[in-house]
């Protein structure tokens, strides 16, 4: 049985893609900062496979560095890693933005993106085996107004996973990217901080992607033959033709 290892596993595409796996005999460490939504998904999930949970702030290089290292012997072959902890805060023009909100995107996505990879790629380096997927998005590939320093980050998003590729080639690991477009999830819950309101409002009056929709993708790029690597992977809803073009009539 092939272990993965899920960032940002408490919600949204990180927990359906969980669930998914778990479905589909891929043991799991699951990892993210709530603790209680880390052993929920552990009782839900430990009688189909091996779960572990790691509790971390993907932002702190030492804790990353010490999570990774106190995995026990059974869960340190990690054949998947899924870098997908990540989130916008706030939606400002730049002139009005918050600094705060910047250092957390790119705290978050990017640099704690690079801080995991770091921590695990050796292992696999060291087999000649595994598989990366970061998770991108459609503000990777093209800025919307006031998305600015969220685009960034996912823009370095994209950039990293190219350059992951490039420099992993020959040591018998894929890297891809999955960006998706809008997905109902916490996220806007998130980027509005805590206005509900406001986040449900992004997502009524059409039919956004579902969780399950990524998580499926994911299950897909990770069950292709062993010569196949999905490079780069954009996924909207039939609503969506871009960042801000989103049918709701
Ligand atoms: P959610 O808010 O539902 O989930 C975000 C996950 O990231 C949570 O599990 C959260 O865990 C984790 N996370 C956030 N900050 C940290 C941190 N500092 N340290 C560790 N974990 C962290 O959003 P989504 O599922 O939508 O987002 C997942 C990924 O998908 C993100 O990278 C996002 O940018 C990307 N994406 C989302 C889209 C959307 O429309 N929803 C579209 C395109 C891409 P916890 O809070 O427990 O730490
Ligand atoms: C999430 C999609 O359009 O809200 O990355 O930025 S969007």
């Amino acid at each position: 049985m092939r272990l993965a290892f899920i960032t940002g596993a408490t919600s949204g595409i990180g927990r359906a893609t969980a669930r998914l796996f778990a479905d589909n005999n891929i043991n799991l460490i699951l990892c993210g900062r709530r603790q209680g939504r880390l052993d929920s998904l552990k009782i839900e999930l430990s009688n189909q496979v091996s779960v572990h949970t790691l509790t971390f702030d993907v932002r702190d290089r030492d804790n990353v560095i010490a999570a990774v290292g106190s995995l026990p012997e059974n869960f340190r072959s990690i054949d998947i890693l899924i870098n997908n902890a990540g989130n916008a805060h706030g939606l400002d023009s730049i002139q009005n933005g918050n600094a705060e909100d910047w250092d957390a995107m790119l705290d978050i996505n990017v640099k704690g993106l690079l801080y995991v990879t770091q921590a695990i790629l050796p292992g696999m380096i060291e087999r000649a085996s595994g598989h990366i997927i970061n998770i991108g998005s459609t503000a990777g590939k093209e800025v919307y107004p006031n998305g600015n320093v969220y685009c960034a980050s996912k823009h370095a998003v994209d950039a990293i996973n190219q350059g992951m590729r490039m420099d992993l080639n020959g040591n018998g690991i894929k890297v891809g990217a999955v960006n998706p477009g809008l997905v109902e999830t916490e996220f806007s819950e998130v980027r509005f901080k805590g206005d509900s309101d406001k986040a449900e409002k992004v997502y009524q009056n059409f039919t956004p992607l579902k969780p399950e929709d990524i998580a499926d993708i994911i299950h897909f790029a990770v069950t292709r033959p062993p010569h196949v690597n999905i490079a780069d992977l954009t996924v909207m809803c039939l609503d969506q033709a871009s960042s801000t073009i989103v049918n709701k009539s």
